[in-house]
């Protein structure tokens, strides 16, 4: 009988096309009643002198064929892949990726602005939005026919409540519950009957922070919102405080910062700061003698500072948006783009 060889075998399993037909060779020579197996069993019959090089003769045709039928199987199962998918999609197409969507540009700033004074070590503290008068303007030293109560056009609920029109009664709420030394900021929601316009919306967030210590100065503030500006918006940014007024602060200053848009050469035409290099960020000052007497601080012992800024006005600032409104609107296309 003519001796097995690999070469023999090799040249069948390349023409085999189908799997079946690898199935087919791999029984005819290693299955149970297979050629090869067949003379690997009947090794004893040899003489011993023959045993030992037929048998790792043998053994090596039943390897190598072994890797050539598994690398025929790959080889087949590949090419029938590429026809199919030749046939029905495109492989090198990029996947269709599921639509995640991101945070609120607002909502983003917010927790850009709460990093940064934690970094400081303030503590983030909150408040409700329904408030008691007392809270959101005569503890704040707004008594009742004070003129600004003009200033902040207020909501009142039937029952006299009033949704608060700035995030400044949570210095009170906070005090009234903690000892200095105080450092909160206190980010959330204030309600204003507004008639809407592109820079006035009737629903906004604000963030409030209060520093209630020894010795505390107006540089103090200063410092600390620089800090703030120059993290969210960069080194070059600047911070400039003009007076003002405020019943809950003296003195009360108005925050502006160096406009982040234009520089000395673009500025004429600057819609973000109007020409002035300037965009107004919100109030501040050092907490009022008698507000601090109101919660029952000691105001020659203590001093502080307070300040409140509108989220939405600095986001517009920084996305040179033109109408607050928009931010609000539930429309997707609007949102996608930050
Ligand atoms: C206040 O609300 C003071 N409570 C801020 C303050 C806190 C002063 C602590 C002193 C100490 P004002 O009414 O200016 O101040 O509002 C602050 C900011 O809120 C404004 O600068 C603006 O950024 C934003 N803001 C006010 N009204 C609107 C509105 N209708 N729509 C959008 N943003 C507004």
């Amino acid at each position: 009988m003519k001796e097995i060889t690999f070469n023999d075998i090799e040249g069948k399993i390349a023409e085999a096309e189908t799997e079946g037909q690898v199935e087919a060779l791999r029984i005819e020579y290693l299955g149970r009643k297979g050629s090869i197996t067949k003379e690997l069993r009947n090794i004893s019959e040899l003489p011993k002198s023959k045993r030992a090089r037929e048998g790792a003769r043998l053994n090596e045709i039943k390897n190598k064929m072994e890797e050539a039928l598994s690398d025929r199987i790959d080889q087949l199962r590949s090419q029938k892949l590429q026809e199919e998918s030749s046939q029905h999609y495109d492989m090198t197409m990029p996947g269709i990726s599921p639509g995640i969507g991101h945070l609120h540009p607002v909502e983003q700033l917010e927790r850009d602005v709460v990093e940064l004074f934690m970094q400081l070590g303030f503590e983030v503290v909150d408040g409700p939005e329904i408030e008691t008068e007392w809270y959101c303007f005569e503890a704040l030293n707004i008594g009742p026919d004070h003129p600004a109560r003009d200033m902040q056009d207020t909501f009142y609920l039937e029952n006299g409540a009033v949704p608060r029109t700035h995030t400044s009664s949570v210095q009170i709420r906070h005090m009234e519950n903690n000892n200095p030394p105080i450092r909160v900021i206190a980010p959330g929601k204030v309600y204003r009957n507004e008639d809407e316009d592109a820079t006035h919306i009737w629903s906004f967030r604000q963030v409030e922070g209060l520093v209630v210590d020894y010795d505390i100065s107006l540089s103090d503030l200063k410092g600390t919102l620089e800090y703030m500006l120059k993290g969210l918006f960069g080194e070059d940014t600047e911070l400039r405080l003009r007076s003002n007024y405020f019943p809950y602060t003296e003195p009360s200053v108005e925050m502006d910062a160096s406009c982040m848009v234009c520089n000395e050469a673009s500025r004429r035409h600057c819609r973000v700061c109007k020409g002035t290099g300037w965009v107004e960020l919100g109030g501040a000052g050092m907490v009022h003698p008698q507000v601090l007497r109101n919660v029952g601080v000691d105001p020659e012992e203590y001093s502080g500072f307070a300040f409140g800024f509108g989220l939405e006005r600095i986001t517009a600032v920084k996305y040179q948006l033109t109408d607050l409104r928009d931010l609000w609107r539930p429309d997707i296309r609007f949102l996608r783009q930050f």
